[in-house]
């Protein structure tokens, strides 16, 4: 039964609905006058810009909803395989503006708006960016949902809906990052709908046995606690397919305990709610860092548990065997986040449904997909057993179980190799013993990926090499990072979106983006190359208005734009980028005015979140900010050099900082950044590339050419070798670096407090361990090589559009396909209109 009741009458009601949906200009008046009479229950003269931009995108969410429903239903009548991405984060940033993009509905919004007597610019801006995600690894979660939608791939995000997002980042009037609780959510989200007829219940705590002989066991008592779906759709460029993140909401069984409420016990009464809630009340703000704390692992549990059910239920609906279920699920697991993932699976087809282990193994290892996105050991995953046993005493069970016959086919493979078996255990001997997670995602999946080939390859030969002798070279591959050229050109960069659209003749690069290559005819024409400068003005201007209207800062227009944006990180070297601009600096002190007109002039951009426990990296903020505020104050040198420290970097900041820069900065110590994806986002937008050697940025360089790129700095395989050297205090300092070292200790940068700096500057002269002082010269050296190629302006805009040309393999449609073919064997489907 489809239609409950008459069929005709629903057919009738919904064709009703359909015909609602058109976008001519009075129409759209109509569907947003709509929601303000009845959804928001106001009256025009009481609408504002909030209610405004309420009321047209619920507008604009009907359409995006009956896609939607579209697409289920597709995938469900063609039982489809299909992708569930789990990952802890999604750094979604704002909808509105991109689904009128992807939609093709801004002009008629643009007007409708008018007529109605608002700015669609300002309403846009009404929204809060949805923060749910740190950095990287999160805004690459929400740049493959956008592709798989766009390519037609039935997949589902599922995460945790943290009701406070990723902190809001100010200055203090020293210049020192504070944090400020980011409760997104309160004014409401038009672009969620929650779903609490699907809420599943989880179970914490308790007491748990084993089966015998691998039979099923059992896990009593304990908290139940109810996870609550808030779906988002994600749609596609033009397309009707829509995929969907799932978010769950943790809440308490019974929100509110009467008897003790009537008992006079008032806290007592909402305390077990309370503590159920905040699960899912806030974001770890850690990047490439282990949180190790118990919030942590019940997040981890809960959100894993609840997809996991999700996914099940979906599947039981199918009526096929257990043994099929990798043929119509495929998980792919974001980190090591979502590994408790494995022992949960295996808990349901053994406990619940009555497999036999040893099937049950065979299915979980391929149901599941692990991409790693990192080398750093402080950003490996373990948990303690006592940990993991109290919170979870059937899992810890399981986990055993799986180890215990992990290491019996070790020790069958590599007779009497115990050191070989302490290494690979799931279990890490010490007090306390701990789970290490990273091996059970290995071990417990079908593929695990690098993100980008240099560090694919480390992932082989420094993090599990006794893996890939034990299970093959083939269980691990590489998928190099994307990034949607919706979000990250199209929408961004309209000037320069236009021109590409006006050369190429059309808009089909934003969905096959190797087309770009064919701007490479235009790199020698020059009325092309004037538009295309003139594209980067505009750019250059909004980023320098944006900068006047939220700094103290005057800037200079015409200076060349140096930007690193990103987590604050130690490995990440913002503090070699600060002392080269504070050498630059005292260059230029020693310059006489006419020596200075020949420098060309430079505007340094940073930003970025420091974790708020990460005290050498708040001190990076600090520093930049004292220097941007020295040069600021520095009448003769200000227009010659300055710095911008941007509060709150975010994703909808990076679209305004991104189609700005001339240059960006990548400058990780060789071997310690993963991929990037902000350098790939750079490089489409007409931007240069200063890098070392390190993640994608030498694809980036192999792609764009090493002509067009500025490279420096010591190489991967030399690194340990220097750290050696360092330790054993025989590195040579570099008088540049020592005459910077000499400027922060006399207190010039500090208001004569010359050791407010020192931790930082110890760093460097004790071990050195991210090789700054290697890296100095060669790193002023590309700064100068970058100058010298800035003068020649025809040269310099010659080689942004070779770079732009040649950034089609960056596309995260390429990713998701590459995903799709190469680990999950999950095929598009065509959505009919
Ligand atoms: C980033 N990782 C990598 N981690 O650093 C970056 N970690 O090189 C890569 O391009 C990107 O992932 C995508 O692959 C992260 O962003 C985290 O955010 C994170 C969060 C919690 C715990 C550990």
């Amino acid at each position: 039964e489809i239609f409950p009741g008459e069929e005709k009458a629903w057919k009738d009601a919904l064709k009703s609905n359909e015909q609602q949906l058109t976008n001519d200009v009075k129409d759209v008046n109509a569907q947003i006058s709509r929601h303000v009479e009845f959804t928001l229950s106001r009256q025009p003269f009481n609408v504002d810009e909030l209610a405004m931009y309420q009321a047209s995108a619920l507008s604009v969410r009907d359409k995006l909803v009956h896609n939607w429903n579209k697409t289920q239903t597709a995938h469900t009548e063609k039982k489809v395989k299909r992708v569930y991405y789990f990952s802890l984060e999604f750094l979604l940033g704002r909808a509105y503006d991109n689904a009128l993009l992807n939609l093709d509905i801004k002009q008629s919004y643009d007007e409708s708006l008018k007529q109605l007597g608002f700015s669609l610019e300002d309403v846009l801006d009404v929204e809060r960016d949805m923060g749910l995600g740190n950095g990287g690894l999160g805004r690459l979660a929400a740049c493959y949902l956008d592709s798989t939608s766009t390519c037609g791939i039935p997949a589902w995000g599922y995460t945790l809906r943290y009701s406070n997002g990723i902190f809001k980042q100010v200055l203090s009037s020293k210049g020192d990052q504070v944090e400020i609780p980011d409760p997104w959510l309160e004014s409401g989200n038009p672009f969620e709908v929650p779903r609490l007829d699907a809420a599943v219940e989880i179970k914490l705590y308790g007491q748990a046995s084993r089966g015998e002989n691998g039979k099923a066991g059992t896990w009593t008592g304990g908290t139940d606690i109810l996870a609550v779906p808030y779906d988002i759709p994600i749609p596609g460029f033009r397309a009707t397919a829509t995929n969907t993140v799932r978010a769950w909401r943790s809440r308490g069984k019974v929100s509110f305990d009467l008897a003790a409420f009537n008992a006079g016990a008032y806290d007592a009464a909402v305390r077990e709610a309370e503590e159920a809630e905040t699960i899912t009340r806030v974001l770890y703000p850690s990047e490439n860092h282990e949180a190790g704390k118990t919030l942590r692992l019940k997040q981890q549990y809960f959100w894993t548990a609840a997809s996991l059910h999700d996914i099940c239920r979906r599947f039981r609906k199918l009526r096929e065997p257990w043994s099929a279920f990798p043929d119509y699920v495929a998980v792919q697991l974001n980190d090591t986040h979502p590994t408790l993932a494995i022992p949960e699976l295996l808990r349901i087809l053994v406990d619940e449904e009555g497999q036999e282990w040893d099937e049950a193994w065979s299915i979980v290892r391929r149901t599941f997909f692990y991409t790693c996105h990192t080398l750093m050991p402080e950003a490996l995953e373990t948990w303690s057993v006592d940990l993991v046993g109290w919170l979870l005493p059937r899992h810890l069970q399981i986990i055993y179980d799986i180890n215990f016959h992990f290491l019996a086919d070790v020790e069958r493979k590599f007779p009497g190799d115990r050191a070989r078996l302490a290494r690979m255990s799931l279990i890490e001997e010490g007090s306390p013993k701990r789970v290490r997670m990273s091996h059970l995602a290995v071990i417990g999946s079908h593929k695990v990926n690098g993100v980008a080939e240099l560090h694919s390859e480390l992932v082989q030969s420094q993090l599990f090499p006794d893996f890939v002798e034990y299970l093959g070279r083939d269980h691990f591959t590489n998928v190099t990072n994307g990034i949607t050229a919706r979000r990250w050109l199209y929408q961004c960069n309209p000037a320069l979106s236009t021109l590409i659209t006006k050369a190429l003749g059309s808009e089909h690069w934003v969905t096959h983006l190797d087309e770009l290559k064919k701007l490479q005819k235009f790199a020698k024409n020059e009325a092309f190359k004037k538009e295309w400068a003139a594209a980067k003005q505009v750019n250059r201007n909004r980023l320098c208005d944006y900068i006047e209207s939220t700094t103290e800062l005057k800037v200079n227009r015409k200076a060349l734009i140096d930007i690193q944006v990103k987590r604050i990180h130690e490995y990440k070297r913002q503090s070699l980028n600060i002392l080269g601009v504070i050498y630059r600096y005292l260059q230029l002190k020693k310059m006489s005015p006419e020596e200075r007109k020949r420098v060309v002039p430079r505007l340094s951009v940073f930003g970025g979140k420091a974790a708020p426990g990460y005290y050498m990296a708040k001190l990076t903020i600090r520093l930049i900010t004292a220097v941007s505020k020295v040069l600021n104050a520095d009448e003769e040198i200000r227009e010659f050099l300055n710095v911008a420290f941007l509060a709150d970097y975010s994703v909808s900041l990076a679209e305004i900082l991104i189609p700005a820069s001339d240059i960006s900065e990548h400058i990780s110590t060789a071997g310690t950044e993963a991929s990037g994806t902000s350098n790939m986002k750079f490089l489409l937008n007409g931007g240069l590339l200063l890098g070392t050697v390190d993640g994608a940025n030498v694809e980036l360089g192999q792609a764009a050419g090493e002509e067009n790129c500025f490279f420096f700095g010591v190489l991967e395989p030399d690194v340990r070798e220097l750290r050696l050297r360092h330790q054993a205090g025989q590195a040579q300092y570099p008088p540049q670096l020592l005459e910077v070292v000499d400027a922060l200790r006399s207190g010039q940068f500090s208001a004569g407090e010359g050791d407010l700096f020192e931790p930082l500057l110890s760093t460097i002269f004790n071990g050195d361990f991210y090789l700054l002082s290697d890296d100095f010269l060669s790193y002023l050296e590309a700064q100068k090589m970058v100058d010298a190629a800035f003068v020649d302006t025809s040269s310099w805009v010659e080689k942004c559009i070779n770079t732009t040309a040649c950034m089609g393999r960056f596309s995260s449609d390429r990713a998701v396909q590459q995903y799709a073919e190469e680990i999950w064997n999950v095929e598009p489907v065509d959505i009919s209109q």
